[in-house]
């Protein structure tokens, strides 16, 4: 869900959300079941054919808020083979957006095409995972290709997080001379997939970043440098892209080219899954 999505106004809901309108058809008659995973608060509306945002209530035949858990819709939805029907995903509050999946099982395969998406960015942004076995421990099972009909590339899933920098801050000396004052922010730094991702900082700052693999210790800034960047970006913002693995801790340092520096920051982090920064 991103601010480049459509706007209008939830039934019985909050004016202005976000959504995305999917179109799906099944081969095979039955029950599916269809749900969100992510941490935005999602409600799933299904229509008999076709979505029309100015009378969002029209052909509707399913909505559901929370009964996924942590606040995802699930639909339990019987569906007939070769009747087009359309899956709007939206946010229980308003301008909300965020990364999200929708994950779904059944007697069959379902075949999901978007609508409304209309850059290649935005088509990576929701995949999909089918089962046609439909047995109890399918989100375990392992994740399929995209079935987005668009989208030909792995997703690519983008967070977000802001920080800043103050005299209180923890400080180093990222030379290691211990003669300097640096403010930094460090993070724990966990992928649940491995894969190469992404850091990029944005800030009035000349921004450095680093990326410790294991423990990160301030008084030896040197030890365990995964990597480190100063303008990757070419505006004095770090750009990290680093091969990540599920099974390490790493640690995310963020500080400054030059010394004493303090300002408000904001960094975002992409690749193959969600990132988990906590800060330390
Ligand atoms: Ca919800
Ligand atoms: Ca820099």
């Amino acid at each position: 869900m991103t601010s480049e999505d459509a706007l209008y106004s939830r039934p019985g809901g909050s004016p202005n959300t976000f959504y995305e309108a999917i179109q799906l058809i099944v081969p095979t008659t039955g029950y599916y079941d269809i749900k969100s995973l992510g941490t935005m608060d999602t409600h799933g509306y299904l229509y008999n054919g076709s979505f029309y945002p100015s009378n969002p209530q029209l052909n509707q035949i399913a909505h559901d808020d929370d009964s996924g858990g942590n606040r995802q819709f699930k639909l339990l939805v019987f569906l007939q083979a070769g009747v087009p029907y359309t899956l709007v995903v939206t946010t229980h509050n308003s301008l909300t957006t965020g990364p999200f999946s929708v994950v779904a099982s059944g007697p069959d395969n379902i075949y999901f095409s978007p609508i409304n998406l209309v850059t290649t960015s935005k088509s990576n942004k929701i995949y999909l995972k089918l089962n046609r076995n439909n047995s109890n421990d399918f989100f375990n099972s392992k994740w399929n290709e995209c079935f987005l009909a668009t989208s030909t590339q792995p997703p690519i899933i983008t967070s977000s997080y802001s920080n800043v920098l103050t005299v209180n801050s923890a400080e180093f000396d990222r030379t290691g001379n211990s003669s300097s004052v640096y403010y930094y922010q460090a993070y724990q730094l966990r992928v649940s997939r491995t894969g190469n991702y992404t850091f990029t900082s944005s800030s009035g700052m000349d921004t450095y970043g680093y990326i410790y693999q294991g423990n990160f210790y301030p008084t030896f800034p040197y030890f365990n440098i995964h990597k480190q960047d100063d303008d990757g970006t070419g505006t004095n913002q770090f750009k990290l892209t680093a091969e990540l693995r599920s099974d390490i801790t790493y640690i995310l340092v963020v500080t400054t080219f030059s010394q004493a520096t303090t300002g408000t920051f904001s960094i975002t982090a992409s690749g193959p899954d969600y990132v988990n920064l906590i800060p330390i």
